[in-house]
């Protein structure tokens, strides 16, 4: 059966290298994306997800994270945690709860540590540098504190058609201390269906949110369009939506992946970065952008990969 897996910006690279071995293997796509995710995580490089994420308007870092399995249509989800090490597997293991499934702040932590993850600072010296930085330009310049921030979204599909999808991220720089984004809610930042595929957004949560915009290209999957289709349509609607209501839209990106292993790509930005491995395409990395209402993407230079993070 085909296998593959998707994942959005560059940072997903390494992981999805190792995830591809699990999926060869014909392991499960649960190890395969929590695997990867762990890998983006764990690297304080990558700075706008796990460990070494930038923090909050009080110089906390609050990590948000989901897991959904497709068979089950199990969803486990962790909100403003800090201080774990590995927010995607406590969402992981949040999916084989019945009940209280989606826990956030003191509540998720007491969970984390009752269940037995590692409790570690997440604040870097780096980020901790990057928040007075920031701090000062906002203040001195009048800068919108909310630019510039990423999430890591993974679909996978293994060989015995389980899809699943995670994510993980620290939010938005410089976001309200308790804000929560679309990266942990079903049907915004994430939703996946075996029967169908899976979705997983990332940008501006607050506009996400808006068009739940996962579950609207898993239903448009379900459909028949190509995966393509459905991740272009969703996002030129949901932003056409917010300009001709609010008048500006903010960043959204998508990644998706139908049950057949066929994915697509849609952004309103310039430069969306995003990663894919199939049993017929090696880990590549991509970069798409939008120009005249549509999404178009070419392969990375090995140069570009190597000097970019996100
Ligand atoms: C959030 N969607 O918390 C996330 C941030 C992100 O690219 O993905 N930015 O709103």
């Amino acid at each position: 059966m085909a296998w593959g897996i998707i994942a959005t910006w560059r940072m997903a690279l390494e992981g999805i290298i190792k995830a591809k071995e699990i999926l060869e293997n014909g392991q499960s796509s649960l190890d395969a994306v929590e695997t990867a995710v762990n890998m983006v995580e764990d690297c304080p490089e990558y700075r706008s997800v796990g460990y070494g994420g930038l923090p909050n308007e009080n110089c906390q870092v609050e990590l948000d994270a989901a897991f959904m399995d497709g068979d089950t249509l199990s969803i486990g989800a962790v909100g403003g945690l800090r201080d774990f090490k590995n927010p995607v597997s406590i969402a992981r293991k949040l999916m084989q709860e019945k009940f209280n499934i989606f826990l956030v702040g003191s509540g998720a932590e007491e969970y984390a540590h009752k269940t037995g993850f590692e409790r570690i600072n997440m604040l870097t010296e780096y980020s901790k540098k990057e928040w007075y930085k920031k701090r000062k330009e906002i203040y001195d310049k009048n800068l919108n504190p909310y630019d510039g921030h990423d999430t890591v979204g993974m679909v996978g599909l293994d060989k015995r058609g389980k899809i699943a999808v995670a994510t993980s991220t620290s939010g938005l720089f410089m976001k309200k201390h308790g804000r929560v984004g679309d990266s942990p809610l079903s049907g915004s930042g994430f939703y996946a269906d075996s029967k169908i595929g899976a979705a997983s957004a990332t940008g501006l949560g607050e506009d996400i949110m808006k068009g739940c915009i996962s579950y609207e290209i898993v239903s448009l999957m379900d459909k028949g369009y190509h995966p393509q289709y459905a991740a272009e349509y969703a996002v030129y609607n949901l932003n056409k939506k917010l300009i001709d209501r609010r008048g500006k839209a903010g960043d959204i990106s998508v990644v998706c992946m139908n049950n057949k292993g066929e994915w697509g790509v849609a952004t309103n930005i310039n430069k969306f970065s995003f990663v894919v491995a199939t049993d017929s395409q090696k880990p590549t990395v991509y970069i798409a952008s939008f120009s005249n209402g549509k999404t178009t993407y070419k392969e990375a230079s090995r140069e570009w990969i190597n000097t970019h993070t996100e």
